[in-house]
C-alpha cells in the first residue's frame, strides 16, 4: 500500500492532474453481440461489452482488477500508453508481471501521459478475443483540433468468434498450425452488427475508431461523408482527406467528419474485413449515422465498398509536429519473419527462427533483480529474443517478412518512426545500402505496424523510456505468440527508479517454481522457461 502511495504522488508531482478510479470485476457474462449466438464471453463488472475508459491527458488511472473468472489467470495490457515511469503496469504477462490468478486483484497505477485513441485488452493468451477488451480515450484539451469539431463520436470495429478461445485452439494448442487460423464468425461495428449513431445537421464532429480485433484487418467508412485523417494511434497528423482507411489490428485513427444539413436520409457505417479471411462468412458489419430515426435503415449498394487499392497507405501520413527523422541508429537489428517447428511439432511464427516463449518470471523483474548483469542479453534466455538496449540511443528494426502473409507487429512503450515501408513483393531491405536520403523527412510515427508479405518494413526510435517492452504479433493466436522480441531498455536507469522490492507483484508466490504452470489450467499458456536469473526473486516481497 505503501509504494501505491508513493508512486501516486511520483506521479501527480508531473503535471497537474486529476487521479481516475476504476473497479473492474473480471467476470463471465453471456452476450450475443452479433445477434446470431449467445455465448459466455469475459465482461466487466457483469456486462459486456467492458467500459471505455476516458480522462484528460496528465491524469492517473488508478484501476483495481478483481479476477473473478474460475479457472483463467488473467492481466490487463493498456495498448499505446507509453507507461513511462511505471513499466511494471503495461500488463503482458512474463514481460512485465506475473498473471492475476483466479479470485485475486491487483492495481494498474499509471498516467495518460499521450492524449489520443487507445484500447486496453487482456494480455493472457487469447482472452481479448472472449470479450476482454475495451476503448481508452485519453482527450486533450489543447488538441490542435480542437476548434474543428463540436462533439465525438468513438466506435470499435472487431472480429468476433462464437467460440471460446480456449475450446477453438484447443489443449496444448492442437490447433494452433497456422493452416488452421480460426476464421472469425462475424464483424462487430461497436460491439454489435446494428449500431446507431445519432447526429444533428451541420455538426462537426471527431470520430475515434480503434480495431480491438484478433486477426482481421478492417476497411472502414462512412457512406457519403468524407473523412479528414488527424491521429493515427496517438500521434496527431497533417489534416489528410480520406474516403476510408484502413486499420490492422490494433491500430486506431481519429477523423473528423462534418454531419449533412438536410436530414432526409440516413447513411450507413461500414466495416468489413479483408476477404482473404473468408469471404463466405459475415464479413461486413453496418450500422447508420442517423439523422432522422423515423426513417427505414435502408440498403446500401456493396459495390460502393473501397478496396485496399483505394486506400491510403499511412506511410504517407505526415505527424503533425513534423519531428524529423531520428539520426542514424546507434544500434540496428534485422528481425527476419521465420516459420519455425516447435517442440512439441507445431509450426509457429518466429524471428529469426527463434519462437518467442514467455518467462516464468518476467523479463523486467530479471532486469530489476540483476544489478550490473541486467546489461548482458544471455541472462534474459534466448528464447524471449532479448535485445539489451543503451539509454537514449537510437534503436533501428529492419523486420523483414518473407512469407505470403502479411503480419501486424506492436512495440510496447513506445511509438516508432515508420521510416520505410515497401509494397508486395519488393524482398529484403538491406540495412548496408545507404537509405539515409530516401527515409522521409518528418515519418509517420505510430505504435502498430502493418508488414506486407514478401517485404519489409524500417523503424526507428529512441530508447528514452526505461523499461522492459516486447515487439510483438498483434494477431492474437498461438501460432503468432513466437513472433516477438524482448527490448531491455537502458536496465540500469530503470533500477534507478523502480526497484523489485518497491513493485506490486500479483501474489509473489505465483512467480515461484513450478507453482504458474500448475495454476494457468488456461491452455494457452506457453511453457515457461526458467532464466539463469531466477533464483535472485524468490526473496520476499
Ligand atoms: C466486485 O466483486 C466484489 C466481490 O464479489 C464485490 O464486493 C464488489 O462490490 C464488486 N464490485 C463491483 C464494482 O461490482
Ligand atoms: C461505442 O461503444 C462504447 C463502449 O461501449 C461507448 O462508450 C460509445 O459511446 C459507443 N459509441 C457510440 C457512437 O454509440
Ligand atoms: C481442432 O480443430 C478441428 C477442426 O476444425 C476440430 O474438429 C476440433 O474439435 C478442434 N479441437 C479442439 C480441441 O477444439
Ligand atoms: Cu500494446
Amino acid at each position: 500500500m505503501l509504494s501505491t502511495i508513493i508512486l501516486l504522488f511520483y506521479l501527480t508531482l508531473q503535471v497537474a492532474s486529476e487521479t481516475l478510479h476504476f473497479d473492474f470485476n473480471i467476470t463471465w457474462v453471456e452476450a450475443n453481440p452479433d445477434g446470431l449466438h449467445e455465448q459466455r464471453t469475459i465482461g466487466v463488472n457483469d456486462e459486456w461489452p467492458p467500459p471505455q475508459i476516458e480522462g484528460n491527458v496528465g491524469d492517473i488511472v488508478v484501476l483495481n482488477v478483481r479476477n473473478l473468472l474460475d479457472h483463467q489467470s488473467i492481466s490487463l495490457h493498456f495498448h499505446g500508453i507509453s507507461m513511462r515511469r511505471t513499466p511494471h503496469m503495461d500488463g503482458a504477462v512474463g514481460v512485465s508481471q506475473c498473471p492475476i490468478l483466479p479470485g485475486k486483484t491487483f492495481q494498474y497505477i499509471f498516467q495518460l501521459t499521450n492524449p489520443g485513441t487507445y484500447w486496453y485488452h487482456a494480455h493472457n493468451g487469447a482472452q481479448s478475443a472472449d470479450g476482454l477488451r475495451g476503448l481508452l480515450i485519453v482527450r486533450d484539451p489543447k488538441s490542435p483540433y480542437k476548434h474543428e469539431y463540436d462533439e465525438e463520436i468513438v466506435l470499435s470495429v472487431s472480429d468476433w468468434y462464437h467460440e471460446q478461445m480456449a475450446d477453438l485452439l484447443g489443449s496444448d494448442h492442437e490447433n494452433s498450425t497456422i493452416a488452421e487460423l480460426p476464421v472469425p464468425d462475424s464483424i462487430l461495428l461497436n460491439g454489435s452488427r446494428d449500431a446507431q449513431v445519432q447526429v444533428t445537421p451541420r455538426t462537426r464532429y471527431l470520430v475515434r475508431v480503434a480495431n480491438m480485433g484478433a486477426m482481421t484487418g478492417q476497411y472502414f467508412q462512412i457512406m457519403d461523408h468524407e473523412m479528414v485523417i488527424v491521429e493515427v494511434d496517438g500521434v496527431y497528423t497533417k489534416p489528410q482527406t480520406a474516403a476510408g482507411i484502413y486499420l490492422a489490428p490494433s491500430q486506431r485513427y481519429s477523423l473528423l467528419m462534418t454531419a449533412k444539413k438536410e436530414t432526409s436520409a440516413n447513411y450507413p457505417i461500414i466495416t468489413t474485413m479483408e476477404p482473404a479471411n473468408g469471404l463466405d462468412h459475415e464479413n461486413t458489419a453496418t450500422g447508420w449515422i442517423v439523422y432522422d430515426s423515423s426513417l427505414p435503415a435502408g440498403e446500401f449498394d456493396e459495390q460502393v465498398m473501397l478496396q485496399r487499392s483505394e486506400i491510403l497507405d499511412d506511410k504517407h501520413l505526415v505527424p503533425l509536429d513534423e519531428t524529423p527523422l531520428l539520426d542514424p541508429p546507434s544500434q540496428s537489428m534485422t528481425l527476419d519473419i521465420t516459420m519455425t517447428e516447435s517442440e512439441d511439432g507445431s509450426r509457429q511464427w518466429s524471428f529469426n527462427n527463434t519462437i518467442y516463449s514467455p518467462p516464468t518470471v518476467p523479463t523486467l523483474y530479471t532486469a530489476l533483480a540483476t544489478k550490473q548483469k541486467a546489461t548482458d542479453p544471455a541472462i534474459y534466455g534466448t528464447p524471449v529474443n532479448p535485445f539489451v538496449l543503451s539509454h537514449n540511443e537510437i534503436v533501428q528494426i529492419v523486420i523483414n517478412n518473407p512469407s505470403d502473409t502479411e503480419h501486424v507487429l506492436h512495440l510496447h512503450g513506445h511509438e516508432c518512426q515508420v521510416i520505410y515501408r515497401s509494397e508486395d513483393g519488393a524482398g529484403a531491405l538491406d540495412v548496408m545500402d545507404n537509405h539515409e536520403k530516401r527515409f522521409p523527412q518528418a515519418p509517420m510515427r505510430r505504435d502498430t505496424v502493418l508488414v506486407n508479405p514478401h517485404s519489409s518494413v524500417g523503424l526507428r526510435f529512441k530508447a528514452d523510456n526505461p523499461g522492459v517492452w516486447l515487439l510483438q504479433s498483434q494477431i492474437s493466436w498461438p501460432s503468432h505468440s513466437g513472433l516477438a522480441a524482448t527490448f531491455i531498455e537502458a536496465p540500469l536507469e530503470l533500477q534507478k527508479s523502480l526497484s523489485l522490492s518497491s513493485i506490486p507483484i500479483p501474489f509473489g508466490d505465483a512467480c515461484a517454481e513450478g507453482e504458474v504452470d500448475i495454476i494457468m489450467a488456461n491452455p494457452l499458456h506457453i511453457e515457461g522457461v526458467r532464466t539463469p536469473a531466477d533464483s535472485v526473486l524468490y526473496v520476499p516481497i
